[in-house]
């Protein structure tokens, strides 16, 4: 049998995760191994494995994600220093969780570009 997917787990809220907004489209918590003093991933309720599986029907979806970054950004106070919010896709990209996420980071000053 296929193991279960980790983020479906997470939305479905059989897996812990210490979350910071849901709503019915997406669920935002946050990441395990922080990458920056605030490291939070947004991910849609619905499986989507990479964003090369993204279809035209997802734009509102797609475009929800980004306006919970922005609301997050402001609630978590990195709105003002500035943030980067990135999906990460296909393995030479680094996504290692096939189900799309935006990485929403902050509190830190960031290089560019990433390694
Ligand atoms: P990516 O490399 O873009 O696929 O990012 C996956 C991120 O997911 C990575 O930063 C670590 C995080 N992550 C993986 N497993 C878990 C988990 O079980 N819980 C939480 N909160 N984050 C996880």
């Amino acid at each position: 049998m296929n193991k279960p997917c980790i983020f479906c787990e997470i939305a479905a809220g059989r897996m812990e995760a210490e979350i910071v907004h849901e709503d019915d489209k997406v669920v935002a918590f946050r990441d395990i191994h922080p990458q920056a003093p605030v490291h939070v991933l947004i991910i849609p309720r619905k499986h989507i494995t990479s964003m090369l599986e993204i279809e035209p029907e997802d734009a509102e979806l797609l475009g929800h994600m980004h306006l919970t970054a922005r609301k997050l950004a402001r609630e978590l106070e990195i709105a003002e220093g500035g943030y980067r919010s990135i999906f990460n896709c296909g393995s030479d990209a680094g996504q290692t969780v096939w189900h799309i996420h935006l990485h929403l980071m902050g509190g830190r000053s960031m290089g560019w570009p990433p390694w």
